[in-house]
């Protein structure tokens, strides 16, 4: 049983599809924090350490993000913040005219366990920045990014369609196997 933070429901929803396939259980509990600010891996790391000190049990945490190329990284580490405040509508925007679409979400995976210091679990998945919204499957960016090997967008995928081969489900497969192989010591 792992311990799984965050205030998004739907990388709930995402993470527990993900850990079922993988036949590990996990729990979800939302404790705020705060973010420092700082790369993908800067915030995972703190929000972990922080996360099991609270909970005096082994926790992970995710931060993520979507990069793109022709705004150098951006939104990046503020997606969050970009998110709220600009939205997809003045991303689409800040895109006009620009034909290298190419973009890619990370997550970063921050795992925990009392008394020793955190580890962190980095994935990716490339793909493209539409020319409109497309699908309301998703959540946030997802009716921006476009998989081109898939021809839809993120919005366009079911949770278990997106699972097969999302940033989330990278960074999470990684910590599965190193978790799992890790109780057999
Ligand atoms: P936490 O409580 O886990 O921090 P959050 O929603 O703040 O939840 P992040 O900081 O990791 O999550 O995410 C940064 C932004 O990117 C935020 O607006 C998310 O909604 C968005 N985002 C993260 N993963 C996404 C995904 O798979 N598809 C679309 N948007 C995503």
């Amino acid at each position: 049983m792992i311990t799984f933070i965050t205030g998004n429901k739907h990388k709930v929803i995402e993470a527990e599809n993900i850990f079922q396939i993988f036949g590990v259980k996990l729990e979800h509990i939302d404790l705020g924090y705060m973010e420092p600010q700082g790369t993908l891996e800067d915030v995972a790391k703190f929000g972990a350490k922080y996360a099991c000190q609270e909970l005096n049990k082994p926790a992970i945490v995710e931060d993520a993000g979507l990069f793109i190329k022709a705004l150098n990284g951006f939104p990046g580490t503020y997606s969050s913040y970009v998110q709220d405040s600009l939205g997809n509508q003045n991303i689409l925007k800040l895109m006009e005219g620009i034909d290298d679409r190419y973009a890619e979400f990370r997550s970063v995976i921050g795992y925990c366990a009392p008394n020793s210091e955190p580890k962190v679990f980095l994935g990716r998945v490339k793909g493209q920045i539409a020319h409109e919204e497309r699908g309301n499957l998703g959540f946030a960016y997802d009716p921006l990014f476009l998989v081109p090997e898939v021809g839809k967008t993120f919005g366009e995928l079911t949770t278990e369609e997106k699972n097969q081969f999302s940033h989330r489900r990278n960074s999470l497969e990684k910590f599965i196997n190193w978790y799992v192989s890790q109780d057999d010591e």
